[in-house]
């Protein structure tokens, strides 16, 4: 669309924003930033351009000064923001940043949305994509606005973008060619008011899709499931539980395509030969590979790809494999939830490194989780004492505390033994020690591979 000299309002000044105005100038329109920060408090903003450029930080605007002509929400930004409802009463066009980011985009757009497992599915995809030799850029809710990634795109690039509610919630002509929809569970219910309003928000991501178009959905989950009869795109299940005649599915520990009319099943990959574990994890392997099928990859290319994949930085990232004993980076793992799903990833005996910086939470129900899968709990940081007596209630028989991260990996080391899986998942924040949780599974990686002297990668 042409923007040129048509005034802009931009809420919200995080990354979005900040890429929307720079797209917006590049377009030519006269844009008007506004957030409830200030100034100071607003990192990256001092290096915006302010030609055509209106700052409106730290206040209020008024709206009928500004009388824009489209409104552009970061997804952070509620609807019901007194400025956004004043111009959807005047029928101002509000658009979400993505839709700015994909109005003139020539590239192939796959979009991934669910409530879980997003992250990790665009992750890989962007990898599997990439395997094609076309250009990808993999963007979205994944920390990377898209508007500041799609001006370099042409008709042979790859958009992998994952998208958020917020973010789907005012699109209007975005148009994925595959879309993928993982599963569906009740979150972010503070802003979508009702679980049905959240899944007519998730389930826009099929929207402008035409019948030459390819929507991946998730067997297991019901509502998804339901989906397929009412859309208009081609429909490709997938389940991470039983077999279909139709799709990719579980054969015994096989993932397998199977379609129906021709009778063939083809076998892709043994799930033993995933680098990324966990049950959650096949949902997100088994909608990339026909993510990555509908690209033109063969099943061979497919499964090297999926074979390589160690997962998401931080997130039950695959460090490697030492002397028979594997090692995970979970440093993500900022609360009991993520690092109790990260132990029952594994089957393996395991070492727990833990501590940091509690957030305030009960260690004692972790603490049962604990206590019957791993063997050796390794304690550190502010949060050790606390996390020590409730290791003790709950019966826990090894722990062994540390006064420095350096001293805990090397206390986790020599107490594993070939097989056992040593695992990163604090449980806590890493404040107490480190500017975020990055550099503590920075660290983690780089002193596993000195241990080991294999030479350190960045
Ligand atoms: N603000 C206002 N008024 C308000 C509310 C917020 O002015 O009423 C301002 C804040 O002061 C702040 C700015 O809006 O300066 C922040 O905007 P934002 O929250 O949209 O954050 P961005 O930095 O633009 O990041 C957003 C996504 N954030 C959210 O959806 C909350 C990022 O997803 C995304 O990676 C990024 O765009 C690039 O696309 C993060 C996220 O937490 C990772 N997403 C949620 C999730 O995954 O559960 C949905």
């Amino acid at each position: 669309m042409n923007w040129m000299n048509k005034r802009v309002l931009v809420i919200g000044a995080g990354l979005s924003g900040q890429a929307a105005v720079r797209k917006l100038q590049r377009l030519g329109a006269e844009v008007f930033l506004t957030d409830q920060q200030s100034g100071e408090s607003l990192k990256g903003v001092e290096e915006l351009g302010l030609d055509r450029t209106h700052l409106l930080l730290g206040l209020v605007p008024d709206f009928a000064t500004i009388n824009p002509e489209l409104i552009i929400l970061s997804p952070g930004v509620s609807p019901k923001l007194s400025l956004v409802e004043e111009g959807i009463s005047r029928n101002v066009a509000v658009w979400s940043e993505v839709e700015l980011a994909m109005d003139d985009c020539p590239a192939l757009c796959i979009g991934v949305t669910g409530t879980n497992g997003k992250t990790t599915t665009t992750t890989l995809i962007g990898e599997l994509a990439g395997l094609t030799g076309r250009p990808t850029i993999v963007a979205g809710n994944i920390g990377v606005a898209l508007s500041g990634q799609v001006d370099k795109m042409n008709e042979n690039s790859i958009v992998v973008a994952e998208l958020s509610s917020f973010q789907l919630e005012f699109i209007h002509r975005l148009r994925v060619h595959i879309g993928i929809l993982l599963n569906l569970t009740p979150d972010h219910l503070d802003r979508h008011d009702t679980l049905e309003e959240y899944l007519r928000v998730k389930t826009r991501i099929f929207e402008n899709q035409t019948a030459t178009d390819l929507a991946i959905l998730n067997w297991d989950d019901p509502l998804v499931r339901d989906l397929g009869s009412k859309l208009k795109s081609r429909v490709l299940y997938f389940s991470p539980t039983s077999f279909l005649q139709e799709g990719i599915s579980l054969w015994h520990d096989e993932i397998v395509y199977a379609e129906k009319e021709k009778r063939t099943m083809i076998p892709i990959i043994s799930r033993k030969e995933l680098q990324i574990r966990g049950a959650h994890n096949l949902e997100n392997v088994m909608s990339a590979a026909a993510a990555a099928r509908a690209l033109g990859l063969s099943w061979t290319e497919i499964a090297d790809g999926l074979r390589q994949f160690k997962g998401v930085k931080h997130r039950q990232e695959v460090v490697g494999s030492y002397e028979g004993i594997l090692f995970i980076n979970d440093s993500k793992g900022t609360n009991t939830d993520a690092a109790t799903k990260a132990l029952l990833a594994f089957d393996e005996p395991l070492v727990l490194i833990a501590g940091g910086k509690n957030k305030g939470l009960d260690f004692h129900e972790f603490m049962k989780v604990v206590c019957g899968k791993v063997k050796s709990l390794v304690l550190l940081g502010q949060a050790a004492e606390e996390m020590e007596q409730a290791a003790r209630d709950e019966g826990v028989q090894r722990i062994i505390r540390v006064n420095t991260f350096e001293e805990g990996v090397e206390k986790g080391i020599s107490e594993a033994v070939p097989g056992d899986v040593v695992l990163l998942s604090p449980a806590c924040t890493s404040w107490d020690m480190f500017k975020n949780y990055e550099e503590r599974g920075e660290l983690f990686k780089e002193l596993v591979r000195r241990h080991y002297r294999e030479p350190i990668q960045h």
